[in-house]
């Protein structure tokens, strides 16, 4: 398959434009979202909506991610991750394969309708993540695109995925909340250096490849400018795969928890990687793609 994004393979870092679509199927009245929020999406590359899950819902998901961390112990080892030079844990992948909630939660209709109708066509969980970004010691994500890693390490073809992040604790201005430059998803910014092998192993503390130039970095945030989406817990920040973000550190007391989850379309399904020897594991990029079927109604309990 031709690469139509090539990155970490040349000497010098390029901006290059974005070839596909952001917004996958025109808006109509029948969208799970309102005009206004598709265009922004469009042109801004993300979108907050807030209280999309209500507070016995957001309690239900506070207590299985306190279970989750609570007991490492009954998960995968693989899939968690723990803070550079710490012990605490700093995300633990694959959470919908490890928890009947939050594979209940992943299937929402406000979360995977949205996807679909924002990706135009059905969608499939490539990863999910619980960013748990403790108190004091939480460190930063640095500035990146997801899409580049999922292109040149995972093998996904084109720009047709995005981010949800799920706010279970409060994000304020302090603890470190996810910033992002609005509209720098329509830029394609190549990295230098070649992947190494099991770079994952390193990458998801602290990324060394696939980081953008801070020339073009400056560049993009005079352009673009840099906004930092806050909200409650319930609230949900939705972000296209190839917008340039990252977060701060935490050494507030107040840990951030979110919970990610990345939907590709099934169109979009992962082919060999466009830059590494092997594929990254799958509790980091799930190759299969099996349709997501949507499920309404309130996060309950006893339905779980
Ligand atoms: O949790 C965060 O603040 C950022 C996470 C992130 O950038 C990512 O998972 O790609």
């Amino acid at each position: 398959m031709q690469d139509l994004y090539p990155s970490r393979c040349s000497a010098r870092a390029e901006v290059l434009p974005r070839i596909d679509p952001v917004l996958h199927r025109n808006w109509d009245v029948a969208a799970p979202l309102d005009r206004e929020q598709a265009v922004q999406f469009d042109e801004e590359g993300y979108l907050v909506l807030e209280n999309v899950f209500s507070n016995d819902e957001v309690k239900l998901l506070q207590a299985e991610t306190k279970k989750l961390l609570a007991d490492p112990s009954v998960l995968d080892p693989y899939t968690i991750v723990t803070e550079p030079g710490g012990d605490e844990v700093r995300s633990i992948f694959r959470i919908h394969e490890q928890s009947a909630r939050v594979a209940r939660l992943v299937a929402d209709d406000r979360l995977a309708g949205v996807a679909r109708f924002l990706l135009g066509d059905d969608v499939y969980v490539h990863q999910s993540r619980l960013n748990y970004k403790p108190g004091f010691r939480g460190r930063e994500f640095y500035w990146h695109s997801d899409f580049e890693t999922w292109h040149v390490e995972d093998g996904m073809p084109r720009m047709r995925a995005l981010s949800m992040s799920i706010l279970l604790a409060p994000n304020t201005p302090n603890n470190g909340p996810l910033m992002v430059m609005p509209g720098s998803h329509r830029k394609y910014v190549t990295c230098v250096g070649e992947t190494p092998d099991k770079h994952y192993l390193t990458s998801l503390k602290k990324q060394e490849y696939g980081v953008p130039d801070e020339a073009i970095l400056t560049e993009l945030a005079n352009e673009h400018g840099i906004v930092a989406p806050v909200g409650a817990p319930g609230t949900v920040v939705i972000f296209d795969c190839n917008l340039m973000h990252g977060s701060n550190g935490n050494i507030t007391p107040f840990p951030r928890s979110n919970a990610f989850v990345v939907y590709n379309a099934v169109s979009n399904r992962l082919v060999r990687p466009f830059g590494a020897k092997e594929p990254r594991p799958l509790f980091i990029a799930a190759r299969e793609a099996e349709p997501l079927r949507p499920v309404s109604g309130p996060l309950m309990e006893a339905a779980i």
